[in-house]
């Protein structure tokens, strides 16, 4: 059985360009800057919508079944469902996203889990430097642990105070603001730990390792 996502045709497409854009390193269109300034990394645009990207198969997951493996080199494994995490204190936050393809959406009011707090239940080892990120529909993303401690990174249930929607990867996603979004892993299933990187999806296909926005680190 291949590890690999399933991939509708009419998608297989779009990953295949994103790929090819990604092996040329091409510079996305539309360079402009934005009212907000410095708020706007090297090469966005603003958008006021909330544009839905993925690989084109959207999970339908029932909130009462969902639970969130969180594993590998921590000291106390454990699987958490819906119930678990409302019983950390809830923690909200206003953050932009930024895409690789270019556009970011700011003052994005997000509701959840602080990842820091996640980490304080399972307590990684010094060696876990590393975590990989596995969803519903097959996608996966990594980065390196120091992200999680970012002071806005979270396990989003709620955004503009309603419950996370389906195509914007409910009931739970992770987002991860200081990087570009492709690290915001939607309808998320497992993170593990591990002492050393292992490339996610989009990744293994010449995106950036790390991602960050104001570094331009779109590929490779
Ligand atoms: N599970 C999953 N998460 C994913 C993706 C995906 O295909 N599957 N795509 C990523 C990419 S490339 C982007 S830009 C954002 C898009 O999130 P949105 O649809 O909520 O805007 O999700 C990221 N997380
Ligand atoms: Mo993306």
């Amino acid at each position: 059985m291949s590890d690999e996502p399933y991939i509708p045709a009419i998608r297989a497409r779009l990953v295949e360009r994103k790929t090819a854009w990604a092996r040329d390193r091409r510079a996305p269109v539309g360079r402009a800057v934005g009212p907000a300034g410095r708020r706007l990394p090297p090469g966005q645009h603003l958008v006021r919508d909330w544009p839905v990207l993925d690989l084109g198969t959207h999970p339908n997951l029932n909130p009462k079944d969902w639970r969130l493996s969180v594993e590998g080199l921590v000291a106390s494994p454990a699987i958490f469902s819906l119930a678990d995490l409302a019983a950390i204190p809830p923690f909200e936050v206003t953050a932009d996203i930024h895409c690789v393809t270019a556009w970011s959406r700011l003052d994005n009011r997000w509701r959840g889990v602080s990842t820091r707090d996640l980490i304080a239940e399972v307590r990684p080892h010094d060696d876990a430097r590393f975590v990989i990120v596995k969803s519903h529909d097959g996608y996966t993303t990594n980065l390196a642990v120091d992200w999680l401690y970012e002071p806005d990174s979270l396990l989003a249930t709620h955004w503009e105070g309603a419950p996370l929607t389906r195509e914007h990867g409910g009931p739970v996603r992770l987002v991860v603001p200081a990087l570009y979004f492709w690290k915001s892993a939607k309808w998320i299933r497992s993170i593990r730990f591990v002492a050393r990187d292992v490339k996610g999806f989009w990744e293994a296909r010449g995106y950036h390792d790390v991602g960050d926005p104001w570094k331009e680190q779109r590929y490779g």
